[in-house]
């Protein structure tokens, strides 16, 4: 499809939009992994027109978000038929449910099992890569990329799940996409050296359309973001102390910019 025009985030001074007026929205933002699984999960579905992005800027929030859509206060949330959930990944798999578009999760009993076991990994897999940013060793990040290699030997590749793209693969892409380019420019380390199903995957996702729309991730704010948390940095918003300590991963992505 032709490039998708992308509306600017919305502040604290935007007007909320006409809540619960049947309109499905998906709020996010541009530079959020999380909110970024399911916007790859509603660009794969082509679910452009029957689900509208609304981008918020988290660091001055519209106070309507939190007090009429989503109390959670965090991004994603899908409004869809009178009613708003979060979590990104209850999020891809209701909208893979719920709409139309090319099903992101095969039939195939033991591939859906395996789908579940790759989900109960996802922190333990961002854990051991934290650990490397907090120190000066490659050493877990490793061991949480060879992992990653051993996943895509199951089905040979080149996705979690064989050869079609699926939930599993918007799951791990969007932390992935991060984790490189942090592990690449800090530490020189090439995550895909030595890990053909590695590179391989990293070749095959950055062909799907759906996915590539939405690389709005910038390297240095990347670098800058993780640095500021990983240095043991304290953060002060208006006054208040919001580093926390171990740094929180939801918190991380928060402070990056709109
Ligand atoms: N577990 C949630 C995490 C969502 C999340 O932490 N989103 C961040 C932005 S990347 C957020 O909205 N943070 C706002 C806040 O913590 O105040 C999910 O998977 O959807």
């Amino acid at each position: 499809m032709a490039t998708e025009y992308l509306p600017p985030p919305l502040d604290a001074t935007a007007e909320e939009p006409a809540l619960f007026d049947g309109t499905t929205r998906l709020y996010m933002t541009y530079t959020c992994p999380f909110a970024q699984r399911a916007w790859i999960t509603r660009n794969f579905k082509g679910l452009h027109d029957k689900i509208k992005l609304v981008p918020l800027n988290l660091q001055n929030r519209p106070a309507w978000y939190k007090d009429k859509v989503y109390s959670v206060n965090k991004v994603p949330s899908l409004e869809h038929n009178g009613k708003v959930m979060g979590e990104s990944i209850d999020l891809i798999k209701y909208v893979d449910t719920n709409f139309e578009g090319p099903s992101l999760l095969p039939n195939d009993a033991d591939k859906k099992k395996f789908f579940e076991e790759l989900l109960s990994r996802i922190d333990q897999f961002a854990g051991l890569v934290f650990t490397t940013f907090k120190g000066d060793s490659t050493t877990e990040a490793g061991t949480a990329f060879d992992r990653l290699e051993h996943a895509l030997t199951k089905y040979d590749g080149p996705f979690l799940l064989g050869d079609e793209f699926s939930l599993a693969d918007i799951t791990f892409i969007p932390l992935v996409e991060r984790f490189q380019i942090y592990l690449s420019k800090v530490f020189k380390y090439d995550i895909t050296a030595g890990r053909p199903k590695v590179a391989a995957w990293i070749e095959a996702m950055n062909k799907i359309d759906a996915y590539k729309q939405t690389k709005k991730a910038d390297p240095k704010e990347i670098v800058a973001l993780y640095k500021m948390m990983f240095s043991g940095i304290v953060v002060v918003v208006a006054g208040k102390e919001v580093m926390k300590s171990p740094p929180s991963y939801d918190f991380m992505f928060v402070y990056g910019s709109e």
